[in-house]
């Protein structure tokens, strides 16, 4: 394997006293604790940087998975697009490493648990407490479509709360630079753009139609479009018809309706205005945009939290059960020199 790349970026969350860790890191210098969460090649865990005494999120992924499920690219892309992410609501990669078996991501911890919890459990959102999480969405997108880049995965399960409550957006496994279009089919079927499923080539349009999507099922309470049966689900994507509960906000269903557009030449985000046209719309009318990027709004949960260590934020998560490895791969064809 060939050494790997540190890149010790400013951590610059509040209070957080340590920011970066001493380069070159190892399994052996955290005491790994808790799962905080679980994906398809592996988990997040919880751990304590030993010498530092600083708490962190360790993002491992089974190299035989990554591989048996034909996502080293995104992997290593992952990896190269958070280094070069710098923003309030986007998780911070403060290194990465690598053994025989996994491949690590040392990650900011965020300890007010997943978005999804927080939204299971009230079921849904006011329009005030809607808006306080779609706003940073959006300047999330924003920031990252201004550098071509688009995000492609946004879920409430992607999301997760900081100790103030405010968002912050993990898991770039999806996250592609492209000026234009790419071809790759990906995402979450409730969340999945119709440009996508047709196969035509996407751009940036499908983060803002999966807005559109995280909008409808704060407000609602489930998404737009919903089935047992993925194909089910598919068919009601492609036939554009968008029903909303009575209660309703009126502003933010005239929102949703611009943003659950099929055709991309209308479709709010993609016009000649960009961002500005949603940022604009009148359900924003009066927002503090300049506020919620400093943090100077008040969320509208504020997680409990004893200590930067407490993680009863997060749904305990039963341990790994260790599966015998896959034969993969000739000699001298790690595919991960490069993460
Ligand atoms: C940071 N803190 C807690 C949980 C996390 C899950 C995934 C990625 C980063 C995380």
């Amino acid at each position: 394997f060939d050494q790997f790349h540190q890149s010790l970026k400013d951590n610059k969350m509040a209070g957080q006293a340590v920011r970066t860790l001493p380069t070159p890191l190892t399994l052996d210098d955290f005491d790994v604790g808790v799962t905080l969460g679980t994906g398809s090649f592996g988990r997040v865990r919880f751990a304590t940087h030993k010498t530092t005494g600083s708490f962190w999120a360790v993002k491992m992924l089974k190299k035989a998975e990554v591989i048996r499920l034909q996502q080293v690219e995104h992997m290593i892309s992952e990896k190269n697009i958070l280094t070069n992410l710098d923003h309030p609501f986007i998780v911070r990669l403060s290194g990465t490493f690598q053994d025989v078996k996994f491949l690590y991501m040392v990650l900011e911890y965020i300890v007010g648990g997943e978005f999804f919890t927080h939204l299971r459990k009230a079921g849904r959102f006011d329009h005030q407490a809607s808006k306080f999480y779609a706003t940073q969405i959006i300047l999330v997108f924003e920031y990252m479509h201004t550098s071509d880049f688009i995000y492609r995965d946004l879920k409430p399960e992607n999301l997760l709360l900081d100790k103030l409550g405010y968002l912050k957006i993990t898991d770039f496994g999806f996250a592609k630079r492209v000026a234009f279009k790419t071809y790759t089919l990906c995402g979450t079927p409730e969340y999945i753009a119709p440009e996508v499923l047709l196969n035509k080539g996407h751009g940036k349009g499908v983060d803002w139609w999966t807005l559109g999507i995280l909008l409808y099922e704060m407000m609602a309470g489930q998404p737009p479009f919903v089935d047992d049966d993925p194909m089910g689900i598919y068919q009601q994507i492609l036939a554009g018809k968008v029903t909303f509960p009575r209660h309703f906000d009126r502003n933010a269903k005239s929102l949703i309706k611009k943003l659950l557009v099929a055709d991309l030449t209308k479709r709010y985000g993609c016009l000649k205005g960009g961002a500005d046209d949603i940022k604009k719309h009148k359900w924003f009318q009066g927002f503090d945009w300049d506020a919620l990027l400093s943090r100077q709004l008040t969320a509208p949960i504020i997680p409990t939290v004893s200590g930067d260590a407490d993680t009863s934020n997060f749904d305990p998560y039963p341990d790994s059960l260790e599966e015998a490895p896959l034969p993969v791969l000739g000699q001298n064809k790690d595919p991960f020199v490069d993460f």
